[in-house]
């Protein structure tokens, strides 16, 4: 998989990628993730990529020339198979939509600033719109990293244990089990026997009725067909 970010912000995108999981799965050549300068962009003096919106009122509009400029700059070298824009008035992310874009190739994920990107980009060259939830971010570099680590942790390779992507949260439309580690006795609190008995099958019933439980109690919503 390829990511290429286009941002105002370049510098908020370079710590979640240098780190842990997201690092190696890019020396490990399963992801390259590009970062790009939307004032590299720009045609106008001073670097200029927003101004004031037509009609007046409150916030900057990122303009169309240096984000067309970009996408059509990177579109010269491959084909992409979406470009997102993230936006809280997108489509609400989780975890199917996840899965579904962890099997493209190449995919541009555009973050919006300020008030937004000008509405003639989001017709001519954006396919998805995501929101990473109901509630507002100073602009979408923090949204964007969300969906990248989500990608990027479903490739195959990434993640040392290849099962333990499939037993996440929400992978199963369940919450997770409880987990436990050394001390088996912490201050009086015990690890559940079970959990030490060996018996696997015994153990895999325990966490699935665990997962549901907790569900029920936490995100019945979860449970809910539609
Ligand atoms: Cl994608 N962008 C911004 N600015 N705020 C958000 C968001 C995105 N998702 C939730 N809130």
């Amino acid at each position: 998989m390829r990511l290429d970010i286009i941002t105002c912000l370049p510098k908020i995108l370079e710590s979640p990628f240098d780190q842990s999981i997201l690092k190696r799965a890019q020396q490990k050549g399963l992801v390259e993730v590009h970062v790009h300068d939307l004032r590299d962009y720009s045609p106008f003096k001073h670097r200029q990529v927003d101004d004031y919106a037509y009609g007046g009122g409150a916030g900057m509009v990122l303009m169309t020339e240096p984000i067309a400029r970009c996408i059509r700059h990177l579109s010269e070298a491959r084909n992409y198979d979406a470009v997102v824009y993230m936006t809280p008035d997108g489509k609400r992310f989780d975890q199917p939509m996840a899965n579904q874009l962890s099997l493209l190739k190449n995919i541009i994920l555009l973050c919006g600033h300020y008030k937004g990107v000008d509405e003639r980009i989001r017709e001519k060259f954006v396919t998805h719109e995501i929101s990473i939830g109901d509630y507002v971010l100073s602009g979408g570099e923090l949204a964007a990293a969300v969906v990248a680590d989500a990608l990027i942790r479903l490739l195959p390779g990434v993640l040392s244990d290849e099962t333990s992507a499939l037993t996440d949260s929400f992978q199963d439309g369940l919450l997770a089990p409880p987990v436990y580690t050394r001390p088996a006795d912490f201050e009086g609190m015990r690890v559940p026997d079970i959990l030490l008995s060996g018996h696997e099958a015994a153990i895999e019933q325990w966490r699935y009725d665990q997962a549901l439980a907790r569900t029920r109690e936490r995100r019945p919503d979860l449970l809910k067909e539609d």
